[in-house]
């Protein structure tokens, strides 16, 4: 069997470095009925917008099932596990909230800190309100105030048993492939779309994140990005000009501004009507220091001219790929977080986000998924091989707990280490979730033998 290792000597098996396993609520939840719709159900109706024609309304059957899936994940042996709130879930159309669905995530955070877990809680992964949608959604300024509220409510109800909150997962996601590139929900297009998201999506984060610094300040604070070095087929210089531009529209159009409080310079090519509204004080609202950075990273991406002075995706050619048709390329990682320390002055980070959907099959009970436990394998030591070269990382979570809804490819893509059989909801750890698991818990012989 495939293993995990990394050298005796890194610091990622000391007792402070947090191993932990991540999910979100759309993804795992299910429970339609018990939440106002979100905008992936709206979108999942949409004929063609899901590759299996599936959606979430039963998805993990995680709301019924939860119990279970944090016995599960005790028995993982991490330190932490990252979960997100569905905004649909706790907050009814007329501005009240659902107590039934507050509740349920009261008692499910209430369950983790017992057992010792460390909480990480996101505030939004992409299931909008519909009521919200239907007023423009991110392109609606006011949308950033109505999840400053709602941060409020959870802010309020969950308080400081969250160890850490981020405001935002993978906003990029939201913006672009939502609004701009349309194969997201809500399924809109254009650049002029895509940028203004991006700007609100910020300003929802300054907001949110002020209301969390004052009512949970012993929390870390934060918010997640998704990140992917722009790589270049030749040195050529138009082609190094469009892996520039694509870094600053992908990666650092969300970064730039909430550390640096400006957007990169890519923003002076867009034409005066696809540039977002910045109305005087944002930028110092989404430039609120946070107290760390969550970072999900899971390929990089090759650019080349597309000889109009822009940049176009040039697809992988090697045959080292996930089920993604994502090229394996843990150096990069090892670049891109270097490459990020770098450049600007950050606090510390969490890898919040890393894994791989491979092509699983489930035989007499049991998952063989070595390429996805080498995935690990490469990846965590990239992770040490960026900390040894000075970056303060603090913790990693493996994407994903268990197999789930992935977005506009519904349930055909599997990114679990624990195996998800959707007819019967049995849950049934891979070969990968056992050598995490025998990682994690090496730790704890090491405390015990007196190595640490
Ligand atoms: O499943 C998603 C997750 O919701 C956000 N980050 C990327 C993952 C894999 O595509």
């Amino acid at each position: 069997m495939q293993e995990i290792n990394l050298p005796s000597t890194s610091t990622m098996l000391s007792k402070d470095f947090l191993f932990g396993v991540a999910t979100s609520s759309f993804q795992i939840e299910g429970d339609r009925k018990g939440r106002v719709d979100c905008i992936w159900d709206t979108f999942c109706e949409k004929e063609g917008a899901i590759s299996d024609a599936t959606n979430g309304d039963v998805a993990c059957n995680h709301v019924e099932l939860w119990k279970r899936d944090v016995e599960l994940i005790d028995a993982l042996g991490v330190d932490a596990y990252r979960l997100s709130i569905s905004w649909p879930r706790v907050m009814k159309e007329d501005g009240s909230v659902n107590e039934v669905g507050l509740r349920f995530y009261v008692n499910l955070v209430d369950d983790l800190v017992k057992r010792g877990m460390k909480v990480f809680v996101t505030l939004y992964h992409w299931d909008l309100p519909q009521y919200l949608e239907d007023n423009g959604g991110w392109l609606n300024r006011d949308t950033a105030y109505a999840f400053e509220k709602y941060a409020e409510v959870i802010a309020n109800a969950l308080g400081e048993s969250v160890y850490a909150y981020a405001t935002l997962n993978e906003p990029f996601c939201s913006a672009y492939l939502g609004y701009e590139a349309g194969i997201h929900a809500p399924g809109k297009t254009g650049i002029a779309n895509g940028r203004k998201a991006a700007h609100h999506l910020l300003l929802a984060h300054g907001l949110a994140l002020q209301v969390l610094k004052k009512h949970c300040p012993n929390s870390q604070n934060g918010i997640v990005l998704n990140f992917s070095n722009c790589h270049t087929p030749s040195n050529a210089p138009d082609d190094l000009q469009a892996a520039k531009l694509a870094d600053e529209y992908h990666n650092q159009w969300y970064l730039k501004p909430i550390i640096e409080g400006k957007y990169p310079d890519v923003i002076e090519k867009l034409s005066a009507d696809d540039r977002p509204d910045i109305i005087e004080g944002d930028m110092e609202i989404i430039a609120q220091p946070i107290d760390y950075l969550g970072i999900n990273y899971y390929t990089r991406t090759v650019y080349q001219s597309d000889g109009k002075s822009w940049f176009e995706v040039v697809p992988p050619a090697t045959s080292e790929l996930t089920a993604m048709g994502w090229e394996i390329t843990p150096d990069a990682f090892t670049e891109l977080l270097v490459d990020l320390h770098q450049r600007y002055t950050l606090p510390p980070i969490y890898i919040t986000e890393n894994g791989a959907a491979m092509d699983d099959e489930l035989v007499d009970g049991e998952v063989k998924d070595d390429s996805r436990t080498a995935y690990y394998h490469t990846h965590l030591n990239a992770v040490n091989n960026a900390i040894e070269q000075g970056v303060d990382i603090r913790g990693y979570f493996a994407w994903s707990l268990m197999d789930n809804f992935e977005w506009a490819l519904g349930y055909s893509k599997r990114f679990g280490i624990v195996y998800v059989d959707y007819d019967t909801q049995k849950r049934t750890l891979k070969q990968s979730a056992l050598a995490y698991s025998e990682l994690v818990k090496s730790r704890i012989n090491r405390y015990i033998s007196g190595t640490e």
